[in-house]
This record gives structure tokens, sequence and C-alpha cells, in this order.
């Protein structure tokens, strides 16, 4: 059982809080993602933390706390994220608190999202996603793993969609009705050069706090064969990473989730070392581009 991230001896930097939120309920195709938490932090200690394109060690600029493994109800989404708001509600503060959330389905980003919102109205939220998880409801439920960004957008928060390749008629009439200053979605084959979609990006948040929600199947199954619902034609590693250091500008990331991976032993540990990777690379993207006030 592997508890921590990274399992650094050193102290330094943005504390980061780490919550393994292992919920997997309303996976629609293949499952696993209850294992994703896990999965990550094992391959987490295997995972260099110097940066040599970036010239710069994670390890300087954050620290990770795990706090305990939630333990999701069995009543289904809705009650799962009531019940993750109020544990948030009661142990984190959204204005001060760097929280790490690794799940699970997709559903558990939205009660990070939601404590942040009650911190900062201007929230945004910027997603990596095959899918634009816009449904009003899916399968019953309004809280499934295919509506989470419809909730997002109900609570008022304008999104940025990226890698997004797969949606239905009411999602793509969803996206046309308000694409605009609420809401920028950048199709799969539509994705510029990097640093010209970091621009864009970059262009509609302004100074907004930011918060990252990473769905693992945004990128391209060939490097994260393991997810629930794989989709062709995603994002390549090396294109994000070299997108994360172009996109914080005067935006502040408060928070990021990675979710949705799901492990498969018959692909080694592919999956789970670039969920690691990607995670990194976004942190160090953003805490660089604090500067030394933290
Ligand atoms: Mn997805």
């Amino acid at each position: 059982m592997y508890t921590e991230y990274l399992d650094l001896d050193t102290r330094a930097g943005q504390k980061v809080k780490v919550w393994p939120v292992p919920y997997e309920a309303t996976a629609s195709f293949a499952k696993g993602a209850r294992a994703g938490p896990q999965a990550i932090l094992q391959a987490s200690y295997e995972i260099e933390t110097w940066d040599e394109k970036l010239g710069a060690d994670l390890a300087d600029l954050a620290h990770f706390q795990s706090i305990p493994f939630f333990s999701a109800p069995v009543s289904g989404p809705e009650d799962c994220y009531r019940k993750m708001l109020d544990y948030l509600r009661g142990h984190c503060d959204p204005s001060s608190d760097f929280l790490l959330t690794l799940g699970g389905e997709h559903s558990v980003a939205l009660a990070p999202i939601a404590f942040y919102r009650e911190a900062f109205p201007d929230l945004a939220v910027l997603q990596v996603d095959a899918h634009a998880d816009l449904r009003d409801s899916f399968q019953n439920s309004p809280y499934s793993h295919a509506c989470v960004m419809a909730r997002v957008r109900e609570l008022g928060i304008p999104v940025v969609q990226l890698g997004v390749r797969s949606l239905c008629r009411e999602e793509s009439e969803v996206i046309s009705r308000d694409a605009g200053p609420d809401q920028f979605v950048s199709f799969a084959w539509d994705v510029k050069a990097p640093e010209a979609t970091a621009a864009q990006v970059r262009a509609f948040l302004g100074a907004r706090p930011l918060y990252i929600t990473f769905d693992a199947d945004g990128l391209d199954p060939s490097i994260m064969p393991g997810t629930g619902t794989p989709e062709p034609g995603g994002l390549g590693y090396g294109w994000l990473a070299d997108f994360w250091p172009h996109v914080f500008g005067d935006a502040r990331l408060v928070g990021l989730d990675f979710c949705e991976l799901a492990p498969q032993p018959a692909a080694g540990v592919v999956s789970e070392s670039v969920a690691v990777k990607c995670i990194n690379k976004i942190l160090l993207s953003a805490f660089l581009a604090r500067g030394v006030e933290d």
C-alpha cells in the first residue's frame, strides 16, 4: 500500500495536499478507475523530479502530504459528491490549500471544483479530456462522469476544454450555443502548436484563479492505454509538455485532479508513469510561473 506522492524527504515550496479518491460507480465501459490512485502513488516513487527541459526540480518548489483515502459511499455519485464536499469543507481551506485529487472516475472532480468556487468566485476550469462531459444527465444520473462539466458550467464557471474528440449531438449544441467568454473548446483536430494554443488559453483566462481537471483519456491511447473509454486521436505527451510552461501567465493554479486512470497490467506501467509525468509537468510549470513568493 502506497500512501505518499513522490516520497520526497524535503519540505520546500508549496505544500500540495494529495487526496486519493478511489471512486468508481458510473464508469460506462471498461472498469478499473478505482485502482487509479494507488497506481499513481506507486509510480510516483519511480519518476525523476528534476526536469531537464525546464531546468528545475519539482522537489525545490513543492512538497506533498497525503490526506486519507476517501471512503466513498455506495449510495451513488450525487451522495459521493456531497460527502466529498463536506469532507473538504471540514478539513481544508480553499483559499490556501493546494489539492491534488487522484481519481477515480471523473465525477470526483466536481467536489474540489465546487469547493474552490466558494473561495474564488472568478474561478476558471481547464479540462483535458476526450469527452465534453456536458450531458445534462446520463444513465439517469446528472452526477455521472459524463455530466461533470455540465454541473461545473451550472456553477457559473468558465471552462476551457482541450483535446475533446467524442461527443453527442446534445453536447455539440451546447458547445455551439455557449462558445464565447465562458467556454473555449479546442477540439483535438483543431489543436494548434503548443505555444499558440497556450496563448489562446491565456487570453481566455486572463488573471482568473485556475483549476485543472485532467481526464486520462484526453491523452492518446497509444501512451495512455489504461483508461475506461479510450479514444484515438488524442493529445501527445510532447505536445502537453510544451503547452503547460506557456499557459500560466496571470492565471494562478489553485488545484488539480487526475482522473480515469484504470491500470492495465497487460500494458505494464506505461499509463501510471505517463500520469505522474503529466501531473509533475503541470505542477512544475505552474509553480515556476508564480515566481519565488511561495
Ligand atoms: Mn473522458
